[in-house]
């Protein structure tokens, strides 16, 4: 058997693994800490396996000093993210959703990077009543975060609605199929009796078994040209054949993701490889077997080297080809021509080839909320009630406002004009392209402001902008509080990763495809710094590009960063190869 460099499975294992081993299969005390009146955190143990129930403990860190000086417990609070598969949601769940954030959260609804809601400050008195909610909607969240396969994203592109409708349904029989097979969800939450079997563990989490994945995991659908839910980015991704428009199956990449710790060369962001070309119905049992490779081979001492990137990286792709192939007892095809146009959304209305209509609407960072003159979340609330398609999430933070009939447009479309929703006609292209992560108050891990700060930094960047002709240049814009990377920032063509509060690294060099990672060019900088440094790199792109150069290929052509393939090489990169200083 190869043995996996970063695993060393001789290593002891983590913490997280013996919480999981003695959680019997994700209880843990959950539901004994929830009726605990005197206070309204839960234990750590149980907080780490309330994830895999897709709820995390939080605390409201603008309130974090405060508290303190008053001597009381930080502001517990919880977020609950849906598992939502390919992000399609109908307007009764929008409403439901809409309703608990009133009732419950903090008012507000995130469209998160992952196609789906998350709610926030839901206090641990209304976590049950809230989770029956999610449920009587026919939504769950079970798997929406911990050590096991994440919410399935897909393409939700409307100017491919047939094709849409084909993958959605296999990123949503993908994701129940992946789904855990434990009862503690149904017990915990929707008060089902626990039934004491004789069943062996392994009958229990088949897949899975008692220890679930060493890392969380996480799938996306693509539907070329369009690479929206950034494919590269996923554990597992799968690029749809198409075949004069119909469905042949999929290529598969393997060993994407984002996440890294600053200064701490063994983690990086790596963009995932394509293996080879499936039979669409042969999804299920491709994904079932490569998650099986992470479960027995992934890093279960290190969680920073745990992902399954870090398995390839280290045991190699042919390690991992050959391994895959013994499992499965069959040989995955050679990988199948594609190619993508943009890893972002298209705005507007559009009309799918089914004959309904579809708006996508640009939500700044996926916050709906209502805002100082502007009623975003309300205006959404009466398109629901009107509404007789469904919504999309897509993997940008914005909306669809789908399948609506030639009939229903009109209303909607008034909706829309009344409430002064915008399909981003009335902001720049880099805004249109821009996206942040939650970060603060509500995110432990963030250093850096990110949602609540991106959208002033782009006002300023859109003053370069102007002076150098590009207010229309579609350029991918990324910020996250902290090297996790929640927006995917390292396949951005400029990106900030935040390092402490009021400074970032900037990145530079993306794909605009989404298909190369960017390097980072200059560290620790405040937005002073951000704008003298980018004002004359954005000049000159203004007045060297080749026609249809984007911005992330003319910075690697002009030299100011390195061109970077692989991951491997995200720490080594050098920057302003031959910029005239
Ligand atoms: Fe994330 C952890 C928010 C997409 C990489 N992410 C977190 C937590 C739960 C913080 C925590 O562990 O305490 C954040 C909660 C903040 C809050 O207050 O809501 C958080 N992640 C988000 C969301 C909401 C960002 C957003 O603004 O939309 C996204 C929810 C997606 C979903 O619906 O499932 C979100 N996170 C991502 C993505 C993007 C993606 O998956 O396409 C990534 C990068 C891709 C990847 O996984 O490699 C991502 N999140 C992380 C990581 C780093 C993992 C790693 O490999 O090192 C963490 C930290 C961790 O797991 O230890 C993290
Ligand atoms: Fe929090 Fe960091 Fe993710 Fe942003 S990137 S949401 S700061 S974990």
């Amino acid at each position: 058997m190869v043995k996996n460099k970063t695993t060393d499975q001789t290593n002891p294992p983590s913490d997280m693994e013996r919480i999981k081993k003695e959680g019997d299969y994700l209880r843990g005390t959950i539901k004994e800490g929830l009726e605990d009146r005197i206070t309204a955190a839960i234990s750590d143990d149980d907080n780490k396996l309330l994830k895999f129930h897709g709820s995390y403990q939080q605390d409201d860190r603008d309130l974090r000093d405060e508290r303190r000086r008053q001597k009381l417990e930080p502001a517990y609070q919880f977020m609950i993210r849906a598992r939502m598969p390919g992000g399609i949601a109908t307007p009764d769940q929008w409403l439901v959703m809409d309703d608990i954030s009133e009732k419950h959260g903090n008012g507000t609804l995130k469209l998160t990077t992952r196609q789906t809601f998350q709610l926030h400050g839901i206090l641990k008195w209304n976590l049950k009543e809230t989770m029956q909610g999610i449920n009587n909607a026919l939504l769950d969240t079970l798997a929406a975060c911990g050590d096991v396969n994440r919410n399935v994203m897909c393409n939700s592109n409307p100017f491919q609605s047939e094709i849409h409708t084909e993958v959605h349904q296999i990123a949503s029989d993908l994701s129940n199929h992946l789904t855990p097979k434990t009862r503690a969800y149904h017990e915990i939450w929707l008060d089902e009796e626990k039934v004491v079997d004789s069943r062996t563990p392994e009958e229990i989490e088949p897949m899975y078994k008692d220890l679930y994945l060493p890392r969380k995991f996480k799938i996306g659908i693509a539907v070329p040209p369009s690479n929206d839910i950034d494919v590269y980015s996923q554990d597992l991704g799968f690029i749809a054949i198409l075949e004069e428009g119909k469905l042949q199956g999929f290529n598969v990449a393997v060993g994407g993701g984002m996440g890294m710790t600053h200064g701490d060369t063994s983690t990086y962001p790596q963009v995932s490889r394509v293996i080879g070309y499936i039979p669409t119905e042969k999804i299920n049992e491709v994904s079932e077997t490569i998650i099986t490779i992470q479960r027995d081979y992934g890093n279960r001492s290190n969680r920073k080297n745990a992902r399954f990137k870090y398995t390839i990286d280290a045991n190699g792709l042919d390690w991992f080809k050959q391994e895959l192939t013994t499992r499965l007892g069959w040989e995955i095809e050679e990988a199948r021509t594609f190619e993508f146009d943009h890893n972002g959304d298209r705005y507007g209305w559009v009309k799918g080839d089914n004959g309904n209509w579809h708006l996508t609407l640009f939500i700044q960072n996926g916050r709906v909320a209502d805002f100082e003159n502007y009623a975003l979340k309300t205006g959404l609330r009466e398109i629901a009630k009107a509404h007789t398609g469904d919504f999309r999430l897509t993997a940008n933070q914005n909306l669809i406002i789908a399948n609506v009939t030639s009939r229903k447009k009109k209303e909607i479309k008034e909706l829309v004009e009344k409430y002064g929703m915008t399909a981003g006609e009335n902001h720049s292209a880099l805004r249109r392209n821009s996206m942040a992560c939650v970060a603060f108050p509500t995110c432990a891990l963030a250093m850096a402001e990110s949602e609540r700060y991106l959208p002033s930094l782009v006002d300023k960047i859109e003053v370069i902008l102007d002076e150098a002709g590009l207010n229309e240049q579609e350029i991918v814009i990324r910020m996250s509080g902290c090297p996790n990377g929640c927006s995917r920032p390292a396949l951005a063509e400029i990106a900030f990763i935040g390092k402490a509060p009021g400074k970032y690294n900037m990145y530079l060099g993306g794909g605009f495809t989404g298909d190369r990672l960017n390097s980072l060019y200059r560290e620790n900088i405040a937005e002073e710094e951000i704008l003298e440094i980018l004002r004359p790199i954005l000049i000159a792109y203004g007045k060297e590009r080749n026609v249809g150069e984007h911005f992330g290929d003319y910075v690697v052509r002009a030299g100011y960063v390195e061109e970077v393939l692989s991951g491997l090489d995200f720490h080594a990169a050098k920057t302003d190869l031959f910029v005239k200083k």
